[in-house]
């Protein structure tokens, strides 16, 4: 594997879903694969499991990780060509991707929609550049359409969890006070979309979602009627993707948090949140700390995701 920005990119799932239990079982087993490899993560915005997950998934394999955070004590970044750089960026994307390629073996890189253009934004602008200019393989650590590695590591959870063949999963959009992507939902539908489960998703109107991303998903836009007989409730807030309310928060409508009273509608289901989560926006105090809640794990996966997508690169290295 060259690069991995979507589930696509792995080829067999089932295969790459193999492949991740095995190291999971050992997860030091290939130690030498990534031996005098370099990784260099590449944060535009925040992180806390990405960055560490990733890292610790690098050192597993024996690699070295060098991590940079682009907006602090690096130089600003001009990502416009054609811009007269007369302003606060001393630097433009242009000469920084390649240097940057210069000093490692393996690019990661997060940088999430900006909502300032859709185009830019849907065609993965900032992400295809380190692509096109880096000379190294390239991974997303969420980018501005999706985010595989989280993507991955909640369908590693589910096949952990799952007790029957053909779970029912729901996707549900709750409230938020800030405009959020819709990396992690397009992501999380497309990876759905590539398994057999009953896949549904439950959003107000107007948060719909790209239909490229939606596939044969079932869009219900009542709620409790989504949930009931749910084995996986999987919550995200996201900003309206239609026009004209692109990047817009449209309602925060509490009566969307997933409370007792809503987890009560499934069938026992298991709740899931990529993190970080806000409590009592999302969701309630008691479902987040019930024995159904399954964020920790799902978040511990992420390693394990992050590992099989690097190996998978570091033997496409050989
Ligand atoms: C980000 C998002 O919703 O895409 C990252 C989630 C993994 N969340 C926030 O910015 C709060
Ligand atoms: N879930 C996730 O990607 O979390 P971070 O933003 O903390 O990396």
């Amino acid at each position: 594997m060259r690069n991995f920005t979507c589930v696509q990119d792995l080829g067999d799932l089932q295969q790459a879903l193999k492949e991740a239990f095995e190291i999971k079982k050992d997860r030091f087993q290939f130690s030498e694969l990534g031996k005098n490899k370099t990784l260099l993560m590449i944060f535009f915005n925040s992180s806390l499991r990405t960055r560490l997950s990733t890292q610790k998934a690098a050192m597993n394999l024996g690699m070295n990780t060098i991590v940079l955070d682009v907006n602090q004590g690096a130089w600003k970044l001009e990502t416009e060509r054609g811009v007269i750089m007369d302003g606060d960026k001393p630097e433009h994307l242009l000469e920084a991707i390649p240097v940057m390629g210069c000093y490692c073996d393996v690019i990661g890189v997060r940088s999430f929609a900006r909502f300032e253009n859709k185009a830019d934004d849907y065609n993965e602008k900032i992400l295809n550049q380190f692509i096109q200019y880096s000379g190294r393989p390239v991974f997303s650590m969420e980018a501005a359409t999706r985010h595989p590695l989280q993507s991955f590591a909640d369908l590693i959870t589910i096949e952990e969890y799952k007790k029957t063949a053909r779970p029912k999963v729901v996707m549900t959009w709750a409230p938020h006070p800030k405009a959020l992507p819709q990396a992690v939902p397009n992501s999380f539908a497309e990876w759905m979309n590539a398994t057999d489960y009953e896949f549904v998703i439950t959003h107000p109107e107007g948060y719909e979602l790209d239909p490229k991303f939606v596939g044969h998903a079932k869009v219900e836009y009542d709620q409790k009627k989504a949930l009931e007989g749910a084995d996986f409730v999987y919550a995200k807030n996201w900003a309206a993707y239609q026009d004209p309310n692109y990047g817009k928060v449209i309602n925060m409508d509490r009566n969307w948090t997933v409370d007792t009273e809503k987890m009560a509608l499934t069938n026992n289901a298991y709740f899931m949140h990529c993190l970080p989560v806000r409590r009592n926006m999302i969701v309630t105090d008691d479902v987040i700390e019930s024995p159904q809640s399954i964020v920790i794990p799902e978040a511990a996966n992420r390693e394990i995701s992050a590992q099989t997508v690097l190996k998978k690169i570091l033997e496409g290295l050989k």
